[in-house]
């Protein structure tokens, strides 16, 4: 397939500077790629001139601080293309984020760094990561989800704007800029998001569409005839076209049309040519997603007007370009913006603290005792009922503690009362609506949480496949998302096999980084989100039951604290001889969420047995694992291996809690539709079953 060759690439009514910038842009591009013998030269070589224009002329960003709050955001959604954004962060002189606010004086990318691109100890990774590197707002690479998480900022930023902005102090009204790529096109997140984002009317976010009509396996046409603009409109967002990603002038202009905007996103749809500048081999599309190779490099810096045998060349009126231009005015707005902040707090005092409160990445003192304490209860409540209870209260005390779910409020029992809506023009409410778009939620909440806020997103558990891929990168990115999961096993009964989690549990639990939650009474509920709110630096995915728990007596039984340790003895055995202390068990049940209850219930029929059962509630596999050998030996004594697991759930992973000789009583396929206690028959999840393994793991007497 040939990619069109191109002229010598100068940017339309560009100054001199201008274009120096610009090419600087793509001989570092070109110069990094090579180096590392992979990456994609490309895609920045043809976008230069776009996110110069961004930059220079429209991004309001200091520099000197990439954490200010109101910054614009810019995202590279076609994270491929992340030589790019490297070399921006370069040559803008943006500065690496201070530890706890402190002073930011390295520079986030330096040109040593750029050299070990894609490199073990660079902070140019092969894509975008957000927590690596300062200047990169979101992780990306996997195409759509910067879209995605773009909306997430830009409804953040309506939220922030509504709670903290007052009369004559405007604290938030940054602006999301994003640049993505015909795969960003295609792929279904970016229509949810697109979709989200037009029924909300964010005119605070604008996407950069580079329709440069190829993709790896070659022309777009291959797999994409429709009309992205059409598409656009119809989901209510304007719609601009520049004609050549070289015309940074007709550049400009689309953008003004987006600032001026006050309705709609924008889309500005810019057509561009892959590598442009660079000589093509007939019939070589390789610009696409490998090194150029010497030659060809020549050939382009040759097309420059650039010295040929010069590599990783910053002439340095470039910096400074970006210095007088891009530097200046974020610094002014940064100042600016302090000065707004100080004033407020003259004249709304009660804003100020709360934007203080806010603005320390601390949660507001008292959040832990708004956590409700359940009463014993013996029909007990479902854990979806009891995370509705813990969720209001700490939604009273934490006001970023905010979310919804997709179409799925009154089963996630996720809505607040009072809150309000988030809604096209009331941006004040803490219950959003993510319609039925479960990855455009998951991958929205990305960007809320990259905004600051807490966020909560809510939908069935077995669509956890839906979202799976921007939980994956809450996980990678260190995002404090909690997913609120629901109808979590067999137990949600009539609804039947679609509805039913089998493997769910096992492929969540498979996630680095991702705490996955599945607790068995209303107060191990409570401690599970003691825990997850207590730190923000980790998603959670918290499994709640669709049927009564009962909650438990923790007179009689281990305290739900135990949660924060992952696994806890929930009711040791009985005394060996009367009198003396619980010892070691005969054998141990280990359970999570409504099989706990099976499990005690097991231990009761081998304890009338003369058999010493040890009942373990295990809601979190990770945070257990994360206890010193001791703890964990006080749990799971390594002497006894006769020991039963029971989930609702396949068995895939336990033998690690088990072992070669544990038993696990669960699914083995899918489930079936029909009344729940018929089905845990039916599937011969019982205590019965419970007791009956025990009993063949025992020595004979
Ligand atoms: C979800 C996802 N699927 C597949 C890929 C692999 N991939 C990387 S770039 C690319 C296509 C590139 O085409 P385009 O999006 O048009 O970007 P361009 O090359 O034009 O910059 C693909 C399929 C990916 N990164 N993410
Ligand atoms: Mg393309």
């Amino acid at each position: 397939m040939a990619v069109p060759s191109a002229p010598a690439p100068r940017t339309h009514h560009g100054t001199d500077i201008d274009r120096l910038a610009v090419d600087t842009i793509r001989t570092l591009s070109m110069d990094a790629v090579e180096a590392a013998k992979s990456g994609h030269p490309g895609t920045p070589m043809a976008l230069a001139p776009v996110a110069y224009t961004v930059w220079k002329d429209f991004l309001r960003y200091d520099p000197a601080d990439p954490a200010w709050p109101n910054r614009d955001r810019f995202v590279l959604s076609c994270g491929h293309a992340s030589m790019l954004l490297y070399s921006l962060i370069h040559l803008a002189g943006i500065r690496r984020a201070g530890a706890h606010g402190g002073a930011a004086i390295e520079p986030a990318v330096s040109l040593e760094q750029i050299k070990k691109f894609r490199q073990l100890d660079s902070v140019c990774a092969g894509h975008p990561e957000q927590h690596m590197t300062s200047g990169i707002e979101t992780t990306t690479g996997p195409l759509g989800q910067g879209c995605g998480n773009s909306v997430g900022m830009a409804m953040a930023a309506r939220w922030l704007a509504s709670r903290y902005n007052t009369p004559g102090h405007t604290v938030f009204d940054y602006d999301t800029y994003v640049l993505c790529s015909d795969g960003d096109m295609m792929e279904g997140v970016t229509s949810e998001a697109a979709s989200i984002a037009g029924h909300l009317r964010l005119a605070n976010l604008c996407w950069i569409y580079d329709d440069n009509s190829i993709t790896i396996e070659g022309e777009t046409h291959l797999a994409f005839s429709e009309d992205v603009g059409m598409r656009f409109k119809g989901l209510g967002w304007r719609v601009e076209h520049v004609a050549d990603a070289n015309d940074t002038a007709a550049m400009k202009r689309a953008l003004e049309q987006f600032k001026a905007e006050q309705d709609k996103p924008t889309l500005v749809i810019v057509k561009s040519v892959i590598g442009y500048g660079a000589p093509k081999k007939a019939g070589s599309h390789e610009s696409h997603g490998a090194p150029l190779g010497p030659e060809e490099i020549k050939g382009a810096k040759e097309a420059y007007g650039w010295p040929v045998d010069a590599q990783f060349l910053v002439p340095p009126e470039v910096p400074e370009q970006f210095a007088k231009t891009m530097g200046v005015r974020g610094k002014t707005a940064r100042q600016a913006w302090q000065q707004t902040v100080a004033d407020q707090a003259g004249s709304h005092a009660d804003t100020a603290a709360d934007l203080a409160s806010f603005l320390s990445g601390r949660l507001p003192t008292g959040w832990e005792q708004a956590i409700p304490c359940f009463p014993v209860d013996a029909k007990g409540l479902a854990s979806r009922v009891s995370s509705g209870k813990v969720i209001q209260a700490l939604s009273a005390a934490v006001p970023w503690f905010l979310g919804g779910s997709a179409d799925l409020a009154p089963s996630t029992m996720t809505l607040v009362p009072g809150a309000g809506d988030f809604g096209p023009g009331s941006f004040a409410g803490r219950n959003f609506h993510f319609g039925i778009r479960e990855h455009g939620m998951a991958s929205a909440c990305n960007g809320m949480a990259l905004s600051g806020l807490r966020p909560y997103c809510a939908t069935f558990f077995v669509f956890l496949d839906y979202l799976k891929p921007a939980l994956r990168l809450s996980a990678i990115g260190n995002l404090g998302v909690i997913y609120v999961l629901t109808h979590d096993s067999i137990g949600l009964g009539e609804d039947g096999p679609t509805h039913q989690p089998i493997e769910q549990l096992a492929s969540a639990r498979a996630v680095p980084g991702l705490s996955v939650f599945r607790p068995a009474d209303a107060n191990e509920v409570s401690e599970t989100y003691r825990v997850v709110i207590g730190r923000g630096d980790r998603p959670a995915v918290i499994v709640l039951s669709r049927q009564n728990l009962p909650t438990l007596d923790r007179a009689h039984y281990g305290s739900a604290a135990g949660v924060a340790r992952g696994a806890y003895v929930l009711k040791d055995a009985g005394p060996q001889d009367a009198g003396t202390q619980p010892g070691i068990p005969d054998c141990i049940l280990i359970g999570t969420g409504s099989e706990v209850q099976l499990c005690l219930e097991a231990a009761e029929k081998l304890a009338a047995e003369g058999v010493r059962a040890r009942v373990v509630s295990m809601p979190c596999w990770d945070l257990f694992a994360e206890q010193d050998a001791a703890y964990q030996e006080s749990v799971l004594p390594t002497a006894v291996t006769a020991r039963v697991a029971c989930e609702a759930a396949c068995g895939f992973g336990w033998e690690r809690w088990i072992g070669q000789r544990g038993r696990f009583v669960g699914m083995t396929s899918f489930g079936a539709s029909g009344p729940a206690p018929a089905l845990y028959k039916h599937f011969g999840i019982t205590a019965e079953a419970i007791a009956t393994a025990a009993r063949q793991l025992l020595p004979a007497t």
